[in-house]
């Protein structure tokens, strides 16, 4: 048995990914201060982005034990999360 959970590594996953979501279309037509500028606004306005990345945030110390100690039924877990996200990222990334 795996002496660590991967909750935080999924954690980090989601949250890495709801930033992506965001920035990609910000970043079409270039990178400007003003994506950034975008970007922060959005997370200071939406509370489940802000959460997400606070949760991700203040446990990402716990994310390389929980990788150094990954179980084959845990890379899997965690493969097929990024999986499910590959549709909707290729999706912002065409628009
Ligand atoms: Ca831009």
């Amino acid at each position: 048995m795996s002496k660590h959970s991967i909750e935080n590594t999924k954690q980090a996953l989601e949250a890495i990914f709801a930033l992506l979501f965001v920035m990609i279309p910000k970043f079409h037509d270039g990178v400007q201060v003003q994506d950034f500028v975008e970007l922060a606004a959005k997370i200071s306005s939406d509370e489940e982005l802000k959460a997400k990345l606070l949760a991700a945030y203040n446990d990402i110390e716990l994310v390389p034990k929980e990788v150094g100690d990954l179980q084959i039924a845990e890379i899997v877990e965690l493969v097929s999360l990024v999986i499910q996200k590959v549709p909707a990222l290729l999706e912002a990334l065409r628009k």
